[in-house]
């Protein structure tokens, strides 16, 4: 029978997969009955140590205090360099459909196969502590367990990457780390070394966009794009090669908050996306994202405008488009923190047969990267047993001892060929399953050099400008005009609009308007960290080749999924007096969408309506706050209104609200809370279908025509576009 759990608010989840079934066998369920030592002896008296008289000094002898003591001082393994702060869940991947054409991967050729995942998603540059919402890249590393070892697709949310070669990724992560003289600033890259780095090496212009957009401002794990960003190589069982880009596609869409909402939640909830991930899945409603492949066949390795080896560029999905072929759901999250998402190694170099690696100079160091940094992050060679990081098949080799062994391999043999153990473990044939590597045909000179069709760094960051709506555009140029003006030196910042007007002239300009500065142009000699010296300025020009586009859909969040409510936010403001009716027809309506509806009232525990209805409110004015919520409704009641009118919290709550694009519906009877608004004033002067979609407010005295309406505002997700027109102080 399928072994449950029972998850916090008492639902049973399936626990039938393989990899928990594994991890059932480390589980130690409550926290047990006798008291004992790490050896087993049960202890009499855990509040008092040893002493020589009651008001004497400790006694070295107390092994029940040293060994409680030691444990503890020993409790903290080094935090990852980068990526420290993470959440994790468990979940399982399923193929659509047979795949054995292009891979011979049995878990992509057996629609009938569920491969047990880890997912784990982290900020880049913050410490373990640091808030969730930083303007950063976000990690999204995969393990697959399955049936033919371990593969993990560590990718991040933003398609491409700062370098293209692996020996500048100490260089980089120094700059953007807190500066080493006083350790500031914490989880930002708005900082001189940063920028003094970035501005000197145009390879970065395109990840820079990406960097500076609302892409690094996540509404939630659940709600980002995820990819493997190195071309890698599918090989199938013919040995025959294509190259592939791996995709991770969220179903809920993609969605961002707005930098000075990101900005508040940190203090009002740095664990924002910890908390969201968390809840969604003990409340059951398990995060989706379909996996999707971009197939280059062999063949077609140059027929694009850039390289297809270079981490800093796309193929966009205009010429050729992302195949969905699987769906991943995370359903259970962990049952220990340190043990799982602490403690699990991704490595970039876990493949399996039928997935391959190319020579893209940046997965090339990465391979060596990550066994390298497990090895003192968890101290020592075995980190591949512990629990999380086993693979559900058997591990046999030759490999013995070491820091924190667990395996007792029995008998006399640890080498290969032997005759005491008739030659076991043995190899295992290609065409039984055996891995090996692609017979990539290799015919070159030893160099330190970057082939010149890495040059081009500018074209794909102007696709990416080019393809963002009005208001993407404008956060892009306000992000360079917080982050560069963070920037003490002015010569930093004077040399990153050279380098910005080497994507596009107005936006460098928008941002020189910003600082105070004028835009001087760069000659690329000086910025020549990036160019061997015999190279030619005019490399750098890009070659427009057949299919070169200037604009890609796919690059702009406004193009995202916007049909659904599933797990959005919405508050219900509310006093003593509320029309009940009100807000229990509008509450019902979000819930049955699947939406999560609090109430918000001046202070905790009941308030009653205007029908003397107790109503329990989940939130007050103090523990609440609007930037934790993606929409507002103001159900009527004279005294309701009347209360939150008079309650600066309140109001601030729906200015703040309004000034971050969200959705807003009120009934008519409310409308003198509104007026206490910033907004009011601001307001469309009528209600039709059109302006409420377009300007994301309705007032009504109709509750279906909220029920309605305001389900597809609140789908819609935010209305930037009334952001500049519409600026209230708030
Ligand atoms: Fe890396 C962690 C993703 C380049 C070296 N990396 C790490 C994690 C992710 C990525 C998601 C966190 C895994 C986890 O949750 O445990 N890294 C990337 C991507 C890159 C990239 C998408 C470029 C395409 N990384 C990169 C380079 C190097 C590293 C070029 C070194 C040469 N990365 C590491 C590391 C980390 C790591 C130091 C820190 C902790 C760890 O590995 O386990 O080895």
């Amino acid at each position: 029978m399928a072994k449950k759990k029972i998850t916090n608010n008492g639902d049973a989840v399936q626990l039938e997969n393989e990899k928990t079934r594994k991890l059932e066998a480390f589980v130690a369920d409550g926290p047990g009955e006798k008291l004992t030592t790490n050896h087993g002896v049960k202890i009499n008296d855990d509040q008092n140590s040893l002493k020589a008289g009651d008001r004497g000094a400790s006694l070295l002898e107390d092994f029940i205090l040293r060994e409680k003591i030691t444990h503890f001082d020993h409790e903290r393994i080094p935090e990852r360099v980068v990526h420290a702060r993470g959440s994790g869940a468990h979940g399982v991947f399923k193929v659509y459909e047979d795949l054995s054409d292009l891979t011979r991967a049995a878990f992509l050729c057996d629609p009938g196969i569920e491969t047990p995942v880890f997912v784990r998603f982290s900020t880049v540059a913050g410490s373990r502590g640091s808030t969730d919402l930083a303007r950063d890249v976000r990690g999204f590393a995969v393990k697959f367990y399955t049936q033919e070892g371990n593969f993990d697709l560590v990718g991040n949310n933003m398609p491409v990457f700062f370098i293209q070669d692996a020996i500048k990724f100490p260089d980089l992560v120094h700059a953007v780390k807190p500066e080493p003289d006083n350790e500031i600033p914490q989880a930002a890259s708005a900082h001189d070394t940063f920028w003094d780095f970035i501005s000197q090496l145009p390879e970065s212009s395109h990840m820079i966009m990406w960097l500076m957009s609302d892409r690094a401002l996540p509404r939630s794990y659940r709600m980002m794009e995820g990819f493997g960003v190195h071309t890698f190589r599918l090989i199938n069982a013919k040995g025959e090669s294509n190259f592939v880009k791996f995709h991770w596609k969220p179903l809920l869409g993609v969605h961002s908050v707005a930098w000075d909402e990101a900005q508040n939640i940190s203090g009002k909830d740095p664990d924002f996306h910890r908390r969201d991930l968390w809840d969604a899945i003990e409340a059951g409603a398990f995060p989706e994202w379909e996996l999707g492949v971009q197939i280059v066949p062999e063949e077609d390795e140059f027929k694009f405008d850039f390289d297809l080896l270079d981490p800093t560029k796309i193929i966009p999905e205009e010429l050729v488009p992302v195949q969905r072929i699987g769906k991943m759901t995370l359903n259970r999250n962990p049952d220990n923190f340190f043990a799982e998402t602490e403690q699990v190694a991704f490595h970039i170099g876990h493949v399996v047969p039928g997935i391959d690696f190319t020579n893209d100079p940046l997965l090339q160091g990465r391979l060596f990267s990550y066994t390298d940094t497990q090895l003192i992050r968890l101290g020592g060679p075995n980190f591949h047993e512990i629990p999380i990081n086993r693979p559900v098949v058997p591990v046999n080799n030759n490999q013995r001892d070491g820091y924190m062994r667990q395996t007792i391999n029995r008998g006399k043999t640890s080498y290969g060929p032997n005759g005491i153990a008739s030659n076991m473990p043995q190899q295992t044939t290609a065409a039984d399953g055996g891995f090996v590597s692609y017979n990539e045909r290799i015919d070159a000179r030893k160099v330190r050099a970057r082939s010149r069709s890495f040059f081009d760094h500018f074209s794909q960051a102007r696709l990416f400008l080019n393809s963002q709506s009005e208001a993407e555009k404008n956060h892009l140029i306000d992000a360079f005009s917080f982050e560069l003006g963070k920037v003490k030196m002015i010569p930093i910042r004077q040399r990153m609009l050279g380098l910005l007007a080497k994507v596009d002239k107005a936006l460098a300009a928008a941002v020189a308007y910003a600082l105070g500065l004028h835009v001087q142009d760069i000659p690329m000699e000086e910025l020549n960290n990036s160019v061997p010296a015999d190279a030619n300025i005019d490399d750098y020009t890009p070659i427009q080749k057949e299919g070169s586009i200037a604009i890609s859909a796919p690059l702009s969040m406004a193009n995202t999924v916007k049909d659904t409510i599933s797990t959005r936010k919405i508050a219900i403001l509310a006093a003593d007096g509320v029309s009940g009716k009100a807000l229990n027809n509008v509450k019902d309506a979000l819930v049955a969408k699947g939406a999560i509806v609090h109430i918000i009232a001046p202070k905790l525990g009941e308030i009653i309506s205007e029908e003397d209805q107790k109503i329990q409110v989940d939130e007050s004015f103090l523990t609440a706050a609007s930037v934790l919520y993606d929409a507002v409704y103001l159900p009527g009641g004279i005294n309701s209104s009347a209360t939150l009118e008079a309650d600066a919290n309140a109001v601030h709550f729906l200015n703040e609200a309004f000034k971050h694009c969200k959705a807003i519906a009120a009934d008519e009877s409310a409308m003198q809370v509104l007026e206490a608004t910033y907004f009011y004033k601001k307001l469309p002067a009528d209600y039709t279908e059109e302006t409420v979609l377009k300007e994301g407010i309705l007032v009504t005295d109709t509750v279906s025509k909220i029920m309605t309406l305001f389900e597809r505002m609140i789908a819609a997700h935010r209305f930037w576009d009334r952001e500049v027109p519409r600026k209230i102080p708030a």
